[in-house]
């Protein structure tokens, strides 16, 4: 060979690498699956989803009796579907490009849902088989739903064919999440929210696989909530419309669970707790000084048992959460008979704060419950807690730090980059929140079981928490999900992927809010 021919070999070479990197960029721009897996692989293929476009479980030894896996599937087939008119004799299409289904494997028959289920799957989209089918392995119904959402996240309507497709194909996704306690906190006390638009936003949820509704369901403004025990207890709703009934809770639980989701009810004690007064004024200090619930009447003990007691029976996620922030005592000091009964007891005001919280811990414990609190119990008597508390942060300062440290497990929700009600926080501060800051041994690592952000409801309800909801939530939502070494580093790929989960939310009929432009979302690096 010539010298030419040398050279006409290596500028070839030149030519196909630069062509090479220009389509892999052109790719990564369309891998637009939120939040980010695992591990993605893909293709430059097309393939169109079947009219009859079917669930197969063949394999499986999960029997579906409760219809989780079947109902998923047919939601997955109208988000994909959105409201698109589909050409129904698509006979110009290449059958060779059809997919016929998806089969689904789950490998463990039950489908109890508890913290820490298995949420792995694999999802792969070959682009060959006779006739091909997409498939999902996992190893529970719930690391199943996953795949199904992903696999939503690869199709799209197809304007030329007016069918479905799956773009990019083959793909091959492993997935699992990093962190087993995804949340989102509601707040029914604030304002009231309807039974649809709770729904609604555990569907949304399911988009962005957060999988704990953190129901704050009490607190000062309002009582919603039916419990049979006490049956004047909501009497403290703005109006007799304003309520759950107790089979209406359940309700929420079950259609949050058949989703993957787990609701962890709270009542917020001691503070936070006046409209538990108006059905019994007793809880109160007196009626011109109404919290905290009164420590020193054992009735006060007798409610929460009750409450707890019927928790048990309708909230089935293992922990219990019951609040435990922001006690101002000095409705106990000020009281005659509860100074006087903490003079008996020896007790100063922050000690009686102390007895409260572990008396209530030790009812909660009594019902089976695990028990989360948020961080000024552990600020104040970290010690004394139980160790079946998870520490829920929400100040700054970095206690996660100090729990883990102590050996109690916790949940990360700092108010300055996690909460949904400080409209400034942006998406950005929402995704460069590391629930790991500071904490480098493996086994204090694992006690950060996760995070939560949080919706408080004193400025929302239901005409506007969605869009106040999204699209922040989805940023903290791949923080919690996806492995610290894939979370995105470059803002142009994380701005546009995030802009069009937003635009999937609102063609999924989610007020998610549009996204802001690029700017920093990873300080930590
Ligand atoms: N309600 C309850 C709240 C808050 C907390 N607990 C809260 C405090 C400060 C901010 C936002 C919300 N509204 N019960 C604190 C955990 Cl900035």
């Amino acid at each position: 060979m010539g010298r030419k021919g040398v050279q006409k070999i290596f500028l070839g070479i030149l030519l196909v690498n630069v062509l090479v990197i220009s389509v892999a960029d052109v790719d990564k721009k369309r891998l637009n699956i939120w939040p980010m897996p695992v591990s993605v692989s893909y293709g430059r293929d097309r393939l169109y989803l079947s009219n009859e476009f079917e669930l197969k479980t063949d394999g499986s030894k999960y029997s579906d009796a409760s219809g989780i896996l079947k109902d998923a599937f047919f939601s997955l087939l109208d988000v994909i579907k959105g409201d698109h008119v589909i050409e129904v004799n698509a006979s110009s299409l290449d059958p060779s490009l059809v997919i016929k289904g998806i089969q689904v494997v789950i490998l463990s028959p039950s489908d109890e849902l508890q913290h820490g289920v298995d949420e792995t799957y694999k999802l792969s989209v070959p682009v060959q088989g006779n006739p091909i089918y997409a498939y999902v392995e996992a190893q529970t119904v719930y690391g199943a739903l996953h795949g199904l959402q992903t696999f939503s996240q690869v199709c799209r309507f197809n304007f030329a064919t007016r069918v479905i497709e799956v773009y990019q194909a083959p793909w091959t996704i492993f997935d699992q999440p990093r962190f087993s306690y995804r949340g989102l906190l509601i707040d029914t006390s604030r304002h009231f929210l309807p039974l649809p638009v709770i729904k609604k936003v555990i569907d949304s949820m399911t988009y962005a696989k957060l999988n704990v509704l953190h129901w704050h369901i009490v607190d000062t403004q309002s009582f919603p909530l039916e419990i049979p025990s006490y049956p004047k207890l909501w009497n403290g709703a703005y109006s007799s419309s304003e309520r759950y009934t107790m089979d209406e809770a359940a309700e929420i639980v079950r259609y949050a669970q058949r989703r993957g989701i787990h609701v962890l009810a709270e009542i917020d004690v001691p503070g936070h707790a006046q409209s538990w007064g108006f059905g019994y004024p007793s809880l109160w200090p007196s009626t011109n000084c109404t919290q905290p619930l009164d420590v020193s009447n054992n009735f006060t003990f007798k409610v929460i048992d009750g409450i707890l007691s019927d928790f048990s029976k309708v909230f089935k996620y293992r922990f219990v959460h019951l609040g435990g922030d922001e006690v101002d005592t000095s409705c106990w000091t000020s009281t005659p008979h509860i100074s006087k009964w903490l003079k008996k007891k020896g007790f100063n005001a922050s000690e009686a704060y102390q007895y409260f919280v572990l008396k209530a811990q030790q009812i909660a414990l009594s019902h089976g419950y695990e028990i989360i609190n948020w961080e000024e119990t552990f600020n104040n008597f970290g010690s004394k807690l139980s160790r079946k508390t998870v520490v829920h942060n929400w100040l700054g300062g970095g206690v996660a730090q100090r729990v883990v440290a102590a050996g109690l497990r916790c949940i990360v929700s700092n108010q300055d980059k996690w909460y949904l009600d400080h409209l400034d926080a942006t998406w950005q501060d929402f995704y460069s929140n590391e629930p790991l800051t500071n904490i480098t041994k493996p086994e204090q690592q694992a006690l950060v079981i996760g995070g939560e952000v949080c919706m408080w409801g004193e400025h929302i309800d239901g005409s506007d928490i969605e869009q106040t909801i999204w699209p922040r939530a989805a940023a903290a939502a791949e923080r919690l999900w996806t492995p610290y070494d894939n979370l995105a580093k470059n803002p142009r790929e994380v701005t546009s992927r995030l802009a069009h989960f937003r635009c999937l939310l609102n063609r999924r009929g989610v007020a998610a809010a549009p996204v802001s432009g690029p700017g920093r979302v990873a300080p930590e690096e």
